[in-house]
């Protein structure tokens, strides 16, 4: 069969070839953004061999792939250079901590450190002669004990680390002071934990401005800073974040929301977004994120085609001064340098059960931004009793309410076989309080068998007088879409077989059955940012 559904993305990162999963030690450093990630230079699955390759980037759109940083070829990480994290220190000096898995599969932690601090593409790496630093502490599994923070300084001037642990089915993150980062010493209690949780990986635990626009680095304290914590649950692959308050004194954070959530009640991303970690950027003085998109094929077809995943479009996180109580995740502003050939459509009219197609061209490549009105008769119409809709427990954009699903149909074929669904759906509570939903729906996505057809989303806040907006970022076969501003995202890995190049289309569709919606749609393409060749090999090895 044709596997164009396998084509290559044009403007997220991804290695040449073979098998990629978490994003580590993302960093600024003498102009260049630098990314370094889990991978497997042997294939397109997850092995025992995983290295740390490496890409940097001036605006992270065109990469230049560089070799891999750090390869398996010491006792304590030849089971694999897992997942760390960079930090930079006051003077500039960087310094990066990683997992390594040892030749007895033991989790331990390992210092590494550029070999020459004057090439700023940090292309050679040192390992530490006295690695590892940090062995699993008693009480601990052997197996539990991974993925180091990004440290920040305590008010005495030391540095201060947390690391992804369990006990039982509790989660923890416990926490590591040092002066040299050779040398450690594991505080009393841990900085966070919620029973049940299972294995925290990927932890990242970050300040956040209350009331500014910028990001904050991550040593950063002062009044008017809330403290992030984010975990990557290994139970269920998601990653939660809320927000706290942290307490130097006692290396704990304690969460604004504890009944609610207690305290990991949130999701980045309501699609696929895994083991993500920030960093602060000096140079525009924002915090970006980063996060892994896995496929969701079966591994038979990754083998076939040769590759497996991508990193999402960094973002740009802050703290949603609106609601109080969410992040805004947006793609960093330098995505917008690729579009191109930009189509408004002003207020068109959608009636209740219908679609109408948008002729932008080819829809594979696309930045989206829409506008969405509703009646206000029909929202103050609407029965308080209705039965409150849930994404991924409804029949998708097929189940008909009152007031939704209406949106955009992505990646469709001119026969609608195909399409990838991405929608709002209101409805009134029993207490009058109006309910909005942001989903995407895969079930239609792809005619291929051995895809993931979930329906994911949740409930997206919408205050008072605001219109439903949407902005959707489309490449070939990821989909990232981000509800009112990014206080809501999902993530998309589809598969189309007819929804392809210039056979890909766009509608607008409402499936509501009480109302026309009105939309307005800005569409621009977006052209390819191409990798850049090699720009430099390694001198020595
Ligand atoms: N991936 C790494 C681990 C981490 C996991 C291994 C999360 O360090 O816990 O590839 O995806």
């Amino acid at each position: 069969p044709k596997m164009l559904s396998f084509e290559r993305t044009s403007f997220h990162f991804q290695p040449k070839k073979n098998w990629m999963n978490d994003p580590n030690g993302p960093l600024f450093y003498k102009g260049w953004y630098h990314l370094f990630y889990q991978y497997n230079p042997d294939g397109a699955v997850w092995g025992n061999k995983i290295v740390w390759g490496h890409a940097v980037s001036k605006d992270f759109l065109k990469w230049h792939h560089l070799p891999v940083a750090m390869y398996t070829d010491k006792w304590y990480d030849v089971n694999g250079v897992w997942t760390g994290s960079a930090t930079t220190l006051p003077n500039g000096d960087v310094i990066m901590l990683y997992t390594g898995s040892t030749n007895e599969s033991v989790q331990v932690q390992n210092l590494a450190y550029p070999a020459d601090p004057s090439d700023p593409l940090l292309v050679d790496w040192v390992k530490y002669p006295n690695n590892p630093v940090l062995f699993p502490p008693p009480g601990i599994g052997y197996k539990d004990f991974r993925d180091p923070t990004t440290a920040w300084l305590t008010s005495e001037g030391k540095w201060r680390i947390t690391i992804g642990s369990k006990h039982n089915k509790t989660g923890i993150s416990l926490v590591y002071d040092t002066v040299d980062f050779k040398n450690y010493k594991l505080l009393k209690g841990v900085l966070h934990e919620v029973k049940g949780t299972g294995m925290w990986e990927c932890v990242d635990f970050f300040p956040v401005s209350v009331d500014g626009t910028d990001g904050l680095d991550t040593s950063y304290m002062a009044k008017g800073v809330k403290h992030v914590v984010k975990v990557s649950l290994d139970d269920d692959r998601c990653d939660y974040y809320s927000f706290g308050t942290y307490e130097p004194r006692t290396a704990t954070w304690t969460p604004d929301n504890p009944n609610v959530d207690a305290g990991i009640g949130l999701r980045y991303d309501y699609g696929i977004f895994y083991a993500s970690k920030t960093f602060y950027d000096p140079n525009k003085k924002r915090r970006v994120l980063w996060g892994w998109i896995k496929e969701t094929d079966s591994e038979n077809s990754d083998v076939k085609k040769g590759w497996a995943s991508v990193q999402a479009v960094p973002r740009t996180i802050l703290f949603d001064k609106k609601t109080g109580n969410n992040l805004i995740q947006w793609p960093v502003e330098e995505v917008e340098e690729l579009r191109s050939n930009k189509k408004v459509f002003d207020k068109v009219e959608i009636k209740a059960g219908s679609v109408v197609p948008l002729e932008v061209g080819s829809a594979a490549q696309l930045d989206i931004k829409a506008e969405f009105e509703v009646d206000q008769k029909v929202i103050e119409s609407l029965n308080k009793q209705q039965v409150v809709y849930n994404c991924s427990g409804s029949r998708g954009a097929a189940d008909r309410g009152v007031l939704g699903p209406f949106g955009l149909l992505i990646l469709a074929d001119n026969d609608l076989i195909e399409h990838t669904p991405v929608y709002f759906y209101i409805s009134k509570g029993p207490g009058g309080n109006l309910h909005t939903l942001f989903c995407a729906d895969h079930s239609r996505s792809s005619v291929a068998g051995d895809v993931d057809k979930g329906i994911y989303g949740s409930t997206v806040p919408v205050l008072h007088g605001e219109k439903l907006t949407v902005r959707i970022l489309v490449d070939h076969s990821i989909v990232e879409s981000f509800a009112q501003g990014g206080r809501t995202c999902i993530t998309s890995r589809v598969y189309p077989t007819k929804a392809i190049g210039e056979n890909a289309k766009l509608y607008l569709f409402n499936n509501a059955t009480g109302s026309k919606i009105s939309a307005s749609v800005e569409v621009h393409q977006m052209t390819t940012s191409t990798s850049a060749a090699n720009t430099r090999t390694r001198t020595t090895h």
